[in-house]
This record gives structure tokens, C-alpha cells and sequence, in this order.
């Protein structure tokens, strides 16, 4: 087998880099360990930046997004007996967010994949990157029981975080920055009316979010122990705890119903560097992890595919690498302002269990002079709806 770019993971990173790849007439085959429907099971993301939107749609991924997608001029900040207050990214800096599922966008790259006719090998197993360094870049795997091997010109990881790509490169060159958060995010989804906008909340019984994925299904979380499992909550337990850590005037609008997916998301802050070696190039999850609480995880992984699909589509049009040489560069400098900012509004939103008293009342000075700074609002508005590409 042999193709232009060997991608290995068919997640958003992969299967988004394909279909960008392929309108510039470059050939890709993506090698995705597990089968469509345990992708399409995976409940993540839900906000889309305005960069993320202009790339999807540059991509001919446009019209269910925007037929079905949700804009938002911004989202809201509660805190306990405090009022509400709104950062209000359409007036900070004129751009919105769309709210739009990442299961949706997955079915819409399969849905595109299908009707060109992609190379997708799903449930390849014992995938590995070979040679990345040398003359003869190849990916080795197994599917239905034979062996196989992949020649390309480039390798992309696109695997995730706990994918195999980062392994390849060695130990003496590969440099992990990390943050492990001392809690974690029970998610689940109802089907019933959301609230009209993102509400993320700071409470001292802990951190809560009310999000949505259209007008009759709602997306909920609560921040829990690490020690917690699914079984220690059941949907009355989450619903009541939920409305605890909102002010009676939210609570009480707050439509309750049966869960149809539940799960508890541990939060970290991780960055790889360099994000390339050799012929092997990092995008997404296999290169950085944020805690959802900016919600950039999938629009980093948008953005890197926009830096590495530019690259090489410069390196097989115009025979000009200088974008390849510089991609790593390049996405780790918004990678890094997105880490940056994930962690810092983790710290804001987010009650830590060894905080002292001196902390809280930091904590609680910083939301007090969000609250009333348009300055500090449009630094967050501007954050929030995604800075600029390069
Ligand atoms: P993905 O992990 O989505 O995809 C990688 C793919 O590679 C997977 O399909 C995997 O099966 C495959 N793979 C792994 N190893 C392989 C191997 N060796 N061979 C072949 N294939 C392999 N982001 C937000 O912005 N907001 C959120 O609310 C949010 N919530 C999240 C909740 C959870 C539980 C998790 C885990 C992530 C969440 N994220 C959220 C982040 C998430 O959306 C990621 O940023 C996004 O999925 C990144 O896409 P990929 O980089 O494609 O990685
Ligand atoms: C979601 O809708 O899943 C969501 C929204 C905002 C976040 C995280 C998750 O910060």
C-alpha cells in the first residue's frame, strides 16, 4: 500500500485533515483503531470558535453545522449569592461561538468520507509509525487478521492522547509539560430544553456547567471527586446537586429528566513538544490536552489541522516547506495561549480542595473584578472566542 499522507487516528483531527487533504487533490489513507460506532459514541465537545467554523465550512462541512448549530454571543458567570453576569464576546470583539456537537461534526467528516470514497481502515490494530526519520517513512498495522504496511511521504498523528504517534519520538527529544487537576467532570446529556445560554458557575459545593446541543437536548456538568464513579450517581443526585450550585433564580429553570449518557472526564493540562520529528507530524489530542473548562480541545485540534493541511498542501503545490518547518512552531504558540487560558479559567471556575482561606478570597477578588472590568471581559471574551490564525 502506498499514499501521500499516512494518518493514523480517525477522530476530528484525522478525519478533518483527510478531507482537507483530499480537495487539494492529496492522497490519505486514515488508520483508525476502533470501529465508527465506538467514535461516534464518544460524547465530547460541544462549542465551536469562529475559526473553527470558517474551517469546517471551507471544508464543505457547512450546511448541517449551520442548519443545526446554535450561535452564542457569549456565555454567562454565576457565583454563589453573587449576580450573573455575561461575557459578551459578539460586543468585546464581534465574534460568536456556535454550539454544535462533536458527534454531530464526526458524523458529518464519515458522511463526507463515504461520499468520496475515502481510504478509512477502521479497527487497524498494532498501528505503528516506522522509520519517520529515515528515507522510507511507513506505518505498520494489523486489520483482519494480516499484516500490513503503509509507504507514504508522511506520517500524521492524529491518535490522541493516548495514542501511539508521541512514542515514536525519543525520549531525548520529546518534552511533556503536565498539570493533573484534583477533580473531575460528570457530564451527562438529557434530553430536555437547555438554558438559553452557557452558564458555567463557581460554587462552594463546586463547579457547574449547563451547555446544550440543540432546543431539546441538554448538556450538563458537575464538578466531582476523583474518587467518584458513574454508580455513585444517579440522575436524582445529580439533578438536586446540580440546581444546588446554581442561584434560585437559574435553578428553578432548570428542566430535569432521565439521562441518555452519562460520564466522568478527568481534567489535565498536557503539551508535547516539538509536535513534529522527522516526517511524523502531531495534531489535536496527541499533542495537547486542556481541561474542557474553555472549551478548546477540539477547536486546538481544528486549528492544528489548519496549520498542518496549509503546510502541506504548500509542500506538494508549490515544492515549498518553509510551513512545515515552522508548523510546530506555529501551532504550539496557540496551543500554549489555549492551555493557558484553560488552565487559568480552571483555577477562576473551579473550587480546589486544598484551597485556604487567602486563596478563596483571591478567587473570589478575581470573579468581583471580571465582573465589573469591561477590560477583563473583553480579555476573556477575546480568549474565549478563539484568537486569530496565524
Ligand atoms: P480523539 O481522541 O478524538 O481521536 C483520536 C482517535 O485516534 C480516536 O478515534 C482513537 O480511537 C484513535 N486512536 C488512538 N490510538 C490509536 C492507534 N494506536 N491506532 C489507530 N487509531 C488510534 N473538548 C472540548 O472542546 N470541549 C469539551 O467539552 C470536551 N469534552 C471532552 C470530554 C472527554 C471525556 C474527552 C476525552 C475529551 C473532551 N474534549 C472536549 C476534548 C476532545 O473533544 C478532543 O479535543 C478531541 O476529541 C480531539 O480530537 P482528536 O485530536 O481527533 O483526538
Ligand atoms: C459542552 O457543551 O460540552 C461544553 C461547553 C463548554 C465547555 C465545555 C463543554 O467549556
Amino acid at each position: 500500500m502506498r499514499t501521500q499522507v499516512a494518518i493514523i487516528g480517525g477522530g476530528p483531527a484525522g478525519m478533518l485533515l483527510s478531507e482537507i487533504l483530499h480537495q487539494a487533490g492529496i492522497d490519505s489513507v486514515v488508520l483508525e483503531q476502533r470501529s465508527r460506532e465506538y467514535v461516534l459514541g464518544r460524547i465530547r465537545a460541544g462549542v465551536l470558535e469562529q475559526g473553527s467554523v470558517d474551517v469546517l465550512r471551507a471544508a464543505g462541512l457547512g450546511a448541517r453545522m449551520d442548519r443545526e448549530g446554535h450561535p452564542h454571543d457569549g456565555a454567562a458567570i454565576v457565583w454563589a449569592g453573587r449576580s450573573t453576569f455575561f461575557i459578551d464576546c459578539w460586543k468585546y470583539v464581534g465574534r460568536r461561538f456556535l454550539t454544535y456537537g462533536q458527534t454531530n461534526i464526526q458524523e458529518d467528516l464519515f458522511a463526507a468520507a463515504d461520499r468520496r470514497g475515502a481510504q478509512l481502515l477502521c479497527e487497524a490494530t498494532d498501528v505503528m509509525p516506522m522509520d519517520v526519520t529515515g528515507a522510507r517513512p511507513h506505518v505498520t498495522f494489523k486489520r483482519n487478521g494480516a499484516s500490513h504496511r503503509l509507504d507514504c511521504d508522511f506520517i500524521a498523528g492524529c491518535d490522541g492522547y493516548h495514542g501511539v504517534s508521541r512514542s515514536v519520538i525519543p525520549a531525548s527529544v520529546l518534552r511533556v509539560f503536565e498539570k493533573v487537576y484534583p477533580f473531575g467532570w460528570l457530564g451527562i446529556l438529557s434530553e430536555t430544553p437547555p438554558q438559553p445560554h452557557l452558564t458555567y458557575a463557581n460554587h462552594p459545593r463546586g463547579f457547574a456547567l449547563a451547555s446544550m446541543r440543540n432546543p431539546m437536548l441538554s448538556r450538563y456538568y458537575v464538578q466531582v471527586s476523583l474518587a467518584d464513579r458513574i454508580e455513585d450517581w444517579p440522575d436524582e443526585r445529580f439533578w438536586t446537586e446540580l440546581k444546588a450550585r446554581y442561584p434560585d433564580d437559574i435553578a428553578r429553570t432548570i428542566v430535569t429528566g432521565p439521562s441518555v449518557e452519562k460520564s466522568i472526564a478527568p481534567l489535565r493540562s498536557f503539551v508535547a513538544e516539538p509536535m513534529r520529528h522527522g516526517r511524523l507530524f502531531l495534531a489535536g489530542d496527541a499533542a495537547h490536552i486542556v481541561p474542557p473548562t474553555g472549551a478548546k480541545g477540539l477547536n486546538l485540534a481544528i486549528s492544528d489541522v489548519f496549520y498542518l493541511s496549509r503546510a502541506l498542501r504548500a509542500h506538494y503545490g508549490e515544492r515549498r516547506d518553509d510551513l512545515l518547518d515552522r508548523y510546530s512552531e506555529t501551532a504550539l504558540r496557540r496551543v500554549w495561549g489555549a492551555v493557558r487560558f484553560s488552565w487559568w479559567l480552571t483555577n477562576l471556575l473551579h473550587r480546589f480542595p486544598d484551597m485556604g482561606d487567602f486563596e478563596q478570597r483571591a478567587q473570589e477578588g478575581e470573579l468581583d473584578y471580571l465582573a465589573s472590568s469591561v477590560h477583563a471581559q473583553a480579555s476573556v471574551a477575546e480568549q474565549y472566542a478563539g484568537m486569530p490564525f496565524e
